[in-house]
């Protein structure tokens, strides 16, 4: 697809070979995108505060040191602005054109990565020992994500509401691998895969069968929105892999998946490109801040009637799949 120029190129940690939107000022090259509304990247350099230092070189070859953990963050940043472009029509995180910042090398042994509110920018820790830097692809898009919905419906992060949150930015984090189409990071219903974060190389998430990472939720029930906003994303993770893909098993990219529902119904899949729209204009144009999983069903099928009318298969797939998770 197309992609706005970018001049740099550099050797990723998760994406193998990348090409890099750099800006020269005098003879330097800095982690600076003009293509992107000047979206930049820092190195912390194990500090917790403040910007760091921009990243910069010399000849905008990139990677090895330091440099690898911004290589691979600037990229996620650049693919997601991309993703929302060229797809979803969005010009930025508020679309309004104007880039945002990551933060790389975040504390020590720091097994996290997050969006703030506050400054309107991303961070990544370099994991534990320091050797896995939590800046693969699917893990910058979530973390920007996070941005477009403070941006739009600003779920709150509690409750229903934030495991909302929390599957929007999974919905969009493999949205963005998917569309990246790297060859060597290829799309997948995995959250957090190439970052090795449970030290024997699986997953963080599992849209397929939330409950396969040991805590998370594959179906509504009235206890939800009391556990963890990362767990309680388990059913609408669920939710949008059904709207994709359908029930039971199916292989792809390599990857096999097998999709169970609450009341054993099959429901047939509409394709991720629908169903990533359909998600993102119920986030746009109907949620708010204190949408629940009921309102999430009613927003998504408003979406689809939008869409695709309401008699459509979309709209009739829609219902079929908040129902195989035991939203009625
Ligand atoms: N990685 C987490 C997230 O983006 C960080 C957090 O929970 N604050 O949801
Ligand atoms: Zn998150
Ligand atoms: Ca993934």
């Amino acid at each position: 697809q197309w992609e706005a120029v970018k001049n740099g190129t550099g050797t990723s940690k998760y994406s193998g070979t990348v090409t890099l939107g750099t800006t020269k000022s005098g003879s330097t090259y800095s982690l600076t995108d003009g293509a992107r509304g000047n979206h930049k990247t820092y190195d912390l350099n194990q500090g917790s505060s403040g910007t760091g230092t921009l990243f910069t070189d010399a000849d905008d070859v990139w990677g090895g040191g330091r440099q690898t953990a911004g290589v691979d963050a600037h990229y996620g940043a650049a693919e997601t602005w991309d993703f929302y472009k060229e797809f979803l029509g969005r010009n930025g995180i508020k679309n309004n054109g104007v880039g945002s910042y990551s933060r790389v090398h975040y504390g020590n042994n720091y097994v996290n990565a997050f969006w703030q509110d506050s400054c309107f920018c991303m961070t990544y820790g370099d994991g534990s020992g320091n050797a896995n830097p939590l800046t693969s692809l699917d893990v910058a898009a979530h973390e920007m994500s996070h941005g477009v919905t403070a941006a739009t419906a600003n779920l709150n992060y509690s409750g229903e509401s934030g495991g909302l949150n929390e599957a929007t930015s999974d919905i969009f984090a493999s949205a963005v691998e998917f569309y990246a189409g790297n060859s060597s990071d290829v799309g997948d219903y995995l959250i957090g895969e190439k970052i090795n974060i449970n030290g024997d190389g699986t997953p963080l998430r599992y849209q397929d069968k939330p409950s396969k990472d040991g805590a998370s939720r594959d179906y509504w029930s009235s206890s939800l929105g009391s556990i963890d906003v990362h767990y309680s994303s388990g059913p609408a993770n669920h939710f949008f892999y059904l709207l994709s893909e359908g029930s039971g098993a199916k292989t792809i990219n390599g990857v096999s998946y097998n999709s169970p529902t609450y009341d054993g119904s099959t429901v047939t899949g509409i394709g991720r490109d629908k169903a990533i729209k359909i998600w993102y204009r119920a986030l746009t144009t109907y949620w708010t801040s204190t949408t629940k999983y009921a309102g999430a069903r009613t927003g998504t099928l408003s979406a689809a009637a939008d869409l695709y009318g309401s008699g459509s298969t979309e709209y009739k797939a829609v219902a079929a799949a908040w129902t195989a998770i035991n939203v009625k």
